[in-house]
């Protein structure tokens, strides 16, 4: 029987790519355990956009000279290179955006308003990001529509064994659910949710701008709807995401912002709307960024997202062995084998902002919060944790810088 090699990251090499990791912060070497929050930039992409700016920059779409050509041939290719990312069937099906959350209000409020009303139910999970939280709960409160939850055990899993009794005594039209807890690293069975989305006839949406640095993501294999992207996330330039939705629904469906370049005919009594994408890409949309977000999904398609995911893996169960040896430790989510490199927990007694301090002076940045997701939070009865999480350049020596800083918090404060 052949054996295929997993394969493998050189995290070592990897860092060298990103500048930021040539400083020093509090006269220590940066241990950046925030990627959650916002990936880090290698060279690759900084580069890209510089050359973008420097050889090929102009306006997209509407220029007849060669550099608007160019700029033109640049910014399509980025949908081309993101299309192919999600494994999309064409490039009229990807939106750029601002970011993941500009993608979910685009698909709450344009399909949303149209689409909801008395006696449908929107259901998101406890463990969304307000991001696919706020959206549904506004539109739903708008057309007179119910928000329901599917809730979480005590591991920050869903419990999808009372699916049907939530359906029970609505008319399901939306299932809208991360793939990856930004939280907890919970790691959703987003394809079994989508079969349930459509045997009651509701579309499914996707949030994968947390799973989409770190797994492969594949719209058609995961069987959904509408998905959405943020580019910081993974290793891009802020400012851009993207949404990738059914062509058939994206047709149907009404503008979200109006204006320049999603126009087909503007008179004094009506405007007609310009075929997709450009039907929602009102304005001088983000094109420096977009080559940018390309260039970041050919940089960790280079390093190749198995081996990013099966690298995370090995960080977060030896930092998870190590840290609930630490006394007073509770950590959230569910055992390293279903969750992505991501870490949060909470010391006993001591306030999340404080061991962020103490951490940040010895060079360790981790987030302290309710990482947009009160509604989890409320779910652990905390109002905050801390959180740890790891990516492709990170090394086994900043679990150490971790580990040790929490034992230091707790010689301080504990
Ligand atoms: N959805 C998930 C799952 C996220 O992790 C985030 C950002 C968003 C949506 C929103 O992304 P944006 O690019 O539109 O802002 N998550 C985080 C975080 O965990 N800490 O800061 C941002």
């Amino acid at each position: 029987m052949a054996v295929t090699a997993k394969p493998k990251l050189d995290a070592r090499s990897i860092r060298a790519d990103f500048p930021i990791f040539e400083q020093q912060f509090h006269g220590k070497p940066l241990s950046f355990l925030d990627s959650a929050a916002s990936a880090q930039k290698p060279r690759q992409v900084l580069d890209a956009m510089r050359a973008f700016y420097e050889t090929s920059y102009a306006n997209v779409h509407r220029g007849v000279y060669q550099l608007a050509e160019r700029a033109t041939e640049a910014y399509e290719g980025a949908r081309q290179t993101i299309c192919s990312f999600v494994n999309a069937d064409s490039t009229r099906e990807i939106i750029f955006t601002r970011q993941a959350t500009e993608a979910l209000n685009l698909v709450a409020y344009s399909w949303g308003l149209n689409n909801l009303g008395p006696g449908d139910v929107v259901v998101v999970t406890e463990l969304e990001h307000h991001s696919n939280f706020v959206p549904w709960q506004y539109i739903a409160g708008r057309t007179g529509a119910e928000l329901r939850l599917i809730r979480i055990d005590d591991a920050g899993e869903l419990e999808l064994d009372n699916l049907d009794e939530l359906a029970a005594g609505g008319n399901i039209k939306v299932v809208a659910a991360n793939y990856v807890s930004n939280s907890i690293g919970t790691v959703n069975p987003v394809e079994r949710l989508s079969a349930w989305a459509h045997e009651h006839g509701a579309i499914m949406v996707v949030d994968a701008a947390q799973a989409a640095p770190h797994r492969p993501v594949d719209v058609q294999a995961l069987d959904c709807d509408f998905l959405a992207l943020s580019s910081h996330k993974l290793c891009g330039p802020t400012g851009v995401g993207a949404l990738w939705g059914r062509r058939e629904l994206l047709e149907k469906m009404e503008p979200f912002n109006l204006g320049g370049h999603m126009i087909r005919k503007v008179t004094l009594e009506r405007t007609t709307w310009g075929e997709l994408p450009y039907k929602f890409e009102a304005g001088t949309g983000p094109i420096a960024e977009a080559v940018g977000f390309a260039a970041a999904i050919d940089y960790i398609g280079r390093v190749g997202l198995e081996a990013i995911e099966e690298h995370e893996q090995t960080l977060v169960t030896n930092a998870l062995e190590r840290m609930i040896e630490i006394d007073g430790i509770v950590t959230y989510g569910p055992p390293p084998e279903r969750r992505a490199g991501i870490i949060s927990f909470n010391l006993d007694g001591i306030h999340p902002h404080d061991v962020a301090q103490i951490l940040d002076l010895d060079g360790v940045a981790i987030r302290a919060g309710h990482h947009c997701c009160q509604p989890l939070m409320s779910r652990f009865n905390v109002a905050a944790t801390n959180r740890a999480s790891f990516y492709l350049y990170t090394v086994p020596e900043e679990i150490d810088r971790l580990v040790e800083g929490l034992h230091k918090v707790k010689r301080m404060l504990g």
